[in-house]
């Protein structure tokens, strides 16, 4: 019985992220739906988990991570997700940009550029793997503007210039979110004078944030199911201007040389 030994072999643990995380909703789920129940999910951080990751991908052991896509991590490593028979993560999914109620009429090129906004796991992947190999994310968001002119100029085109307005834009420090939030603000204000302040919290301060109006909008919504729980609870102080990335996944992860194919196979 070659896997009899899985689960003592991982430390009965699966290494999650921050707790506010939806994926940390959804693994919590899975643990009860495939009766994972000795398996304990480690709380910490987006940087915590692939530390873990790569930590353990040098000695070859064994690790289970949540992950998802787009992340840098499976171009720097051979990963593959575990088969979820039971549907507990969903589907193929979203990310939306959600903005405060009133935005179009206090900034209106703020908010037509937010509501433009939209680009590729390709192009995400860029900017997170410049992010990866050690460019500041400013400077990484930076050089992704400059190299993809037409892109941004259809984000922009014909808007009128804000000079120096104050926009605050909420983020989790996630690696995708990281990445798209400093495209977003360097396009805001290198192309249409806004001056942008980030603000990095955890994700239900993030959508609280932008339902108070304390943010004006954040572009790290994951729909319909990762931040399904939030969406219903804010959905409607806030504005939903739809999709800015499209084909993003969430799941359990692990590395291509562990012998299990399914969540299922957890329990061996
Ligand atoms: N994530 C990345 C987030 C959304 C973006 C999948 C870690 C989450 O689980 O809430």
């Amino acid at each position: 019985q070659k896997d009899a030994s899985i689960g003592k072999e991982l430390n009965y643990e699966i290494i999650g992220i921050d707790p506010g995380a939806g994926i940390m909703k959804a693994t919590a789920e899975a643990i009860e739906a495939y009766g994972l129940s000795d398996f304990k999910l480690v709380e910490g951080s987006g940087a915590a988990m692939t530390a873990a990751l790569d930590k353990a991908y040098k000695d070859k052991k064994p690790i289970v991570v949540t992950g998802w896509t787009p992340h840098w991590k499976f171009s720097k490593y051979d990963l593959k997700y575990l088969d979820d028979p039971k549907n507990i993560y969903g589907g193929d999914e979203q990310i939306h940009t959600i903005v405060r109620k009133n935005l179009k009429t206090d900034h209106p090129s703020a908010y037509a550029m937010l509501d433009r906004f939209e680009w590729t796991a390709d192009d995400m992947g860029k900017v997170m793997l410049a992010v990866n190999d050690g460019k500041k994310p400013e400077e990484a968001a930076a050089d992704w503007v400059k190299e993809n002119e037409s892109k941004v100029k259809a984000w922009v085109e014909g808007l009128d210039k804000a000079s120096g307005t104050k926009l605050k834009l909420a983020y989790v420090a996630w690696d995708s979110e990281i990445a798209s939030t400093n495209v977003v603000k360097t396009v805001l204000e290198q192309e249409l004078g806004y001056k942008v302040e980030l603000l990095q919290v955890e994700a239900g301060p993030m959508w609280a944030g932008v339902a108070g109006g304390d943010a004006d909008a954040i572009v790290a919504a994951w729909l319909p199911t990762t931040h399904q729980d939030y969406y219903n609870k804010y959905k409607d102080q806030v504005e939903d201007l739809g999709p800015n990335l499209k084909g993003t996944k969430i799941g359990l992860v692990v590395p291509a040389y562990m012998d299990i194919q399914s969540i299922e196979d957890l329990n061996q």
